[in-house]
């Protein structure tokens, strides 16, 4: 896909709590692959992807910040202007879904909108239910 002059441009942020695996869900979404082996995130990683929407080039940039607490005040300066943010938690850790209304206030304070939340490592849901976790 030519990738010159996109029609449709996007900032989209991807947040949560360290280890919950945003940098692998960006690896899928652009590469569609998995590795167990992804460094934590220094920072925010950027990454442009490009898809087809509606018959229009867009471009997505997407933003992959470090869940841990002492990048926070980096990390938070990459919040504005998004159009979008991804909030991820881990379905396997339960303090990490607690954490999601932090993560979504401290975005609404910057950017406003609605953020969408996603659970990763679903493999293991079915295990979780088994053996009531979630009760
Ligand atoms: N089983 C399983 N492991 C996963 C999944 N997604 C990520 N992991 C593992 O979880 C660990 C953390 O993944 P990362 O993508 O680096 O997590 P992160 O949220 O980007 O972490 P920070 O950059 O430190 O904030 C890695 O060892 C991954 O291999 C998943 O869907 N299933
Ligand atoms: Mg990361």
């Amino acid at each position: 896909m030519a990738t010159n002059n996109p029609k449709i441009v996007f900032k989209i942020l991807i947040l949560g709590d360290a280890m919950v695996g945003k940098s692998c869900v960006l690896q899928r979404y652009a590469d569609d692959r998995f590795s167990d082996a992804v460094a934590p995130t220094i920072g925010v990683d950027y990454r442009p992807v490009y898809r087809e929407f509606r018959s229009q080039l867009t471009k997505l940039m997407i933003w992959d910040t470090a869940g841990t607490e002492k990048f926070k005040s980096i990390t938070k300066s990459f919040y504005h202007g998004a159009h979008g943010a991804l909030v991820v938690y881990d379905v396997t850790q339960k303090d990490t879904l607690y954490a999601l209304p932090k993560w979504i206030a401290e975005l609404k304070h910057i950017c406003g909108g609605i953020p969408t939340v996603i659970g990763n490592v679903i493999e293991e849901i079915s295990i979780l239910i088994k053996n009531n976790i979630y009760n």
